[in-house]
């Protein structure tokens, strides 16, 4: 087995003792911020307390709000001159937060990136094409970054304009895409439409992230464009792409331990889940200078997966996120993610890429409906089949979800898309 880094070949023991000296070293510079200042001072935490990586559930935890709160710079440990790079969140869910980055910050998120892509077979020989947005979003440059740190030909060319695209890949022979899954299902959708067969594009790997997606939608990126595709997982706040991946096993994404501590907690209390359930995940930076995060709350839900895996990484590995804490519908009393809908739908091999939930209320009792595209072939005239693939849909979301929806079917490319991360939710209820 060939690796990157020799972080990639550490046991259990030193990960631990190399987690333990670097917390310490973060603790002690995280208090160079007012906010950590503060805050670690009244938690009665000092590098010196840390004694075991079980101290680290003495430092109290910091969430999104804090980082709003601290804007724009109460975090910083360092003079603004030394830092070179800030990124802000996508704000998909409120106000944006600011991250700043130091040169050495950056050069060791470049090596994060490279050793992920790294680890499910890219080279300096292939040419990896971008295709997610630059600019504040982490993904863009934090891809870009790694590939070029590996070697590979990298080449910007941003979201959207599938014509050019795909001319980009043939011209140069594209072997490798970074891709929102999303907009790969577009893709492949939108070259077969043309008349092509979009299995012939010459890419072998796709890197796939930045939101949630089951492994339906991942079996279908890979049948439609004849690749492998890679869940990749990340945040601003911990720099973006390149903290936790999978390898070529496809079974959880291993999260850096070397770069990171990763805890899963009950939301609700704050303590740890017993291994293998299913919780909200925190994280902490241990090699951020410019601005280290320590018990950062994810708000993403996944758990653990229990045992080895069989590519010889300790580094322990995330399942694929169920969601976020923030994401989960309540209708009629039941718990509903947008994820258990995806993979419903997905099944149906009559459904295309796109679907949207609308939440709505009539007469105070709110209703979900569910608006899915039909292939353009699966589309037909006859009403008696639509309809009867309608009731399919719907007793199939119905055990799942466990409330009855409205399935509405439309046609290919109907609903609106989003460049960036798709927006799976509308929310019609009236605010209380
Ligand atoms: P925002 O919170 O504004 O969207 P980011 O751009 O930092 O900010 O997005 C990070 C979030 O994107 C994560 O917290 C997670 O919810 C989601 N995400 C990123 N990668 C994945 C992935 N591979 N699977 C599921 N969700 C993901
Ligand atoms: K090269
Ligand atoms: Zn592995």
């Amino acid at each position: 087995m060939e690796f990157f880094d020799i972080a990639e070949t550490w046991n259990r023991d030193e990960i631990r003792q190399a987690q333990l000296v670097r917390l310490r070293n973060t603790v002690e510079q995280a208090m160079r911020s007012s906010f950590y200042g503060a805050t670690l001072r009244k938690a009665g935490i000092t590098p010196d307390s840390i004694r075991s990586l079980d101290d680290l559930r003495r430092i109290p935890f910091t969430t999104k709000d804090d980082l709003r709160n601290q804007y724009p710079d109460g975090l910083n440990c360092v003079p603004r001159t030394e830092m070179v790079r800030m990124h802000a969140s996508s704000g998909t869910t409120g106000s944006p937060t600011v991250v700043y980055h130091t040169q050495s910050d950056l050069n060791a998120w470049a090596d994060l990136m490279a050793r992920c892509l790294h680890m499910v077979g890219v080279r300096r020989d292939d040419v990896f094409q971008n295709m997610t947005g630059y600019g504040l979003f982490t993904g863009g440059l934090g891809l870009h970054y790694g590939a070029e740190r590996l070697g590979c030909l990298t080449i910007p060319a941003g979201p959207g304009n599938t014509k050019r695209q795909v001319k980009l890949m043939r011209d140069f022979r594209t072997s490798v895409v970074h891709i929102i899954p999303s907009y790969a299902l577009y893709l492949a959708a939108a070259v077969e439409e043309g008349g092509e067969d979009p299995h012939a594009l010459p890419p072998r790997i796709a890197v796939i992230g930045a939101e949630p997606h089951t492994e339906e939608a991942r079996r279908r990126i890979e049948e439609m464009l004849g690749l492998k595709a890679f869940n990749s997982y990340g945040l601003s706040e911990m720099n973006g792409p390149g903290v936790a991946f999978e390898c070529t096993e496809q079974n959880g994404m291993h999260v850096w331990e070397d770069a990171y501590i990763a805890e899963i907690i009950d939301p609700a209390t704050g303590e740890p889940v017993p291994d293998g359930e299913v919780g909200e995940l925190v994280m902490t930076t241990l090699c951020r200078r410019g601005m280290p995060v320590l018990r950062y709350r994810t708000r993403d839900l996944t758990r653990f997966l229990p045992g080895e895996c069989p590519c010889g990484r300790v580094h322990r590995r995330l399942d694929r996120m169920v969601g976020r804490a923030d994401d989960m519908l309540i209708i009629k009393g039941v718990n509903i993610y947008p994820m258990q809908i995806e993979q419903v739908l997905m099944a149906f091999p009559e459904v295309g890429q796109n679907y949207l939930i609308v939440l709505e209320r009539e007469e105070f009792i709110d209703q979900i409906k569910v608006k899915v595209e039909l292939r353009d072939e699966a589309f037909v005239e006859d009403m008696r089949v639509l309809q009867g693939l309608q009731k399919a849909i719907a007793r199939r979301l119905k055990d799942e979800i466990l409330v009855t929806p409205r399935v509405e079917l439309v046609q290919n490319n109907s609903l609106p898309k989003a460049e960036g991360k798709a927006q799976r939710v509308l929310d019609l209820r009236e605010k209380p």
